[in-house]
């Protein structure tokens, strides 16, 4: 956007590809447009943009929440640009003004213009972020077709990503616009298969046996790893950029330096060329996801609760912590290195990098951040870890304890015995594990969370029990 660079007063500082914007095609629509996008996807495509001759592959980035609306106008009033700040453990700085975001729609408002935007073919990927809750799968990977948002769906409402991507891949399908990669980028395991097992439901709910066939044809849906750890921007961050560069970026984003994209090689439309900026197209994405998901996103789901109790504000600073520091290495050596096994990852030096990354005291991530969602992420990050453990006969015992932290901060933070903001769309679901025996064997055998462990290993519910009575005393002590 010209008018943003134009009021950087500071540029030298500023590193900035130099693709001409008005040269810029959209080859991808982006569905979710936080700041985790705009500091991982976007910053791969602003650099394959920057190489010449890809100058097809800009991103449209659309909005489909209607309480997101009032900071997507800030993104649009900056013409989707915006400065990226990277910080190192060391401390090494840099600036990075990003500009993939060709276009935006506010699908919440315009939704029409999503679904012209799918029936483009130069359109040939549609990515998401909605986070891990935002695929609405309950516990075997099923569609809720119960759900509220789910149901105004498919009576004609556009609540979540499945009303938009119907909406559009039927106009697609009914145009010659051809072929599409739906490429999901949340932290799920498998995530591309459950993409196509939400939406194929959907479909198949909506009656549409036309549209399925389609799919079946015409789209692929890859499986892939993100990562980068993405604070949320605070206003000190903000300020700093401003102050900098002169600017009024509502919407910077900073991140660690660490960025790592894994994606499988499985492209139904044509495929951008993203090996050339970094991107790993991988036959097989599973050991590069379940590293990933147990070792760092189960590491902050473990320690997170555990920290809060402790009264810490950010996760460098639980990391500083002998205990917390104790308790990740004893975490990942004896519960998840061995639950995962045989893997073309190095783990142990793969979890060593993570404890490097998780101590960055540069950016400031929050605890609040990462305790967030607690409900939605441990079916998703440490589930395998405790399955895959009761499996081998060994009593996660770690593992076990991490959960029950969560218990217990859920009772602290009801009884008002911290004073925490906790964020998590499943509030009514929490509110049966009251703070008595009746609301521990709620916890300990709710489905949505513990999956087949319930009934496969009975020992399980009399082991987290005894974990929530263990961690309970420690905090008494
Ligand atoms: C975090 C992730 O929200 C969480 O629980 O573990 O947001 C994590 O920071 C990212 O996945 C890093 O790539």
């Amino acid at each position: 956007m010209t008018n943003f660079l134009q009021a950087s007063q500071n540029q030298e500082r500023l590193n900035c590809q130099t693709y001409q914007k008005t040269d810029i095609k959209a080859g991808v629509i982006h569905l979710g447009v936080g700041a985790f996008h705009r500091a991982h996807q976007a910053v791969f495509f602003d650099r394959l943009l920057g190489q010449t001759s890809h100058a097809h592959w800009g991103i449209i980035g659309v909005n489909i929440r209607p309480q997101d609306s009032h900071l997507f106008e800030q993104l649009m009033a900056q013409d989707g640009e915006y400065v990226l700040k990277t910080i190192s453990a060391a401390g090494k700085t840099e600036y990075n003004h990003i500009r993939s975001l060709v276009r935006q729609i506010d699908g919440a408002k315009t939704p029409e213009q999503v679904d012209d935007a799918m029936m483009d073919p130069s359109i040939q990927l549609v990515t998401s972020t909605v986070t891990e809750g935002g695929y609405y799968l309950d516990e075997n990977h099923q569609l809720m077709l119960d759900h509220p948002a789910i149901k105004a769906d498919l009576s004609g409402e556009r609540q979540t990503l499945y009303a938009f991507l119907y909406s559009g891949l039927k106009r697609r399908s009914q145009s010659s616009a051809g072929n599409i990669t739906l490429l999901c980028c949340d932290n799920l395991r498998h995530n591309g298969r459950l993409l196509k097992n939400g939406l194929m439901q959907f479909v198949q709910a909506m009656q549409d046996t036309q549209l399925a066939t389609w799919l079946e044809k015409n789209v692929s849906f890859p499986c892939s790893m993100v990562d980068r750890i993405t604070p949320k921007p605070n206003a000190r961050h903000m300020d700093d950029v401003n102050t900098r560069f002169g600017l009024n970026d509502a919407m910077t984003v900073m991140g660690e330096d660490f960025i790592q994209w894994v994606v499988e090689d499985n492209f139904a439309g044509q495929k951008p060329p993203l090996e050339t900026v970094g991107v790993q197209l991988v036959e097989n994405v599973e050991p590069f996801e379940e590293a990933k998901i147990r070792i760092l996103n189960a590491g902050h789901t473990c320690i997170t609760y555990q920290a809060a109790l402790k009264g810490f504000i950010y996760f460098d600073q639980a990391m500083k912590d002998a205990q917390l520091k104790q308790y990740f290495n004893d975490f990942i050596e004896q519960d998840v290195i061995p639950a995962i096994g045989e893997s073309v990852v190095d783990l142990p030096s793969y979890a060593k990098t993570i404890a490097e990354r998780f101590s960055n005291d540069n950016i400031g991530d929050t605890i609040e951040r990462i305790c967030s969602d607690g409900y939605a992420k441990f079916p998703v990050f440490v589930f395998p870890t405790l399955l895959a453990n009761y499996q081998n006969g060994h009593t996660p015992s770690q593992t076990l304890k991490g959960i029950a932290s969560w218990y217990c901060f859920l009772q602290a933070v009801e009884q008002g015995q911290i004073v925490f903001q906790y964020h998590d769309p499943s509030i009514a679901e929490l509110s049966r594990f009251s703070n008595d025996q009746q609301g521990i064997d709620a916890f300990v055998s709710q489905p949505f969370l513990w999956g087949e462990i319930i009934d496969t290993y009975p020992q399980f519910k009399t082991d987290l029990t005894k974990a929530i009575m263990d961690f309970s005393k420690s905090l008494i002590r």
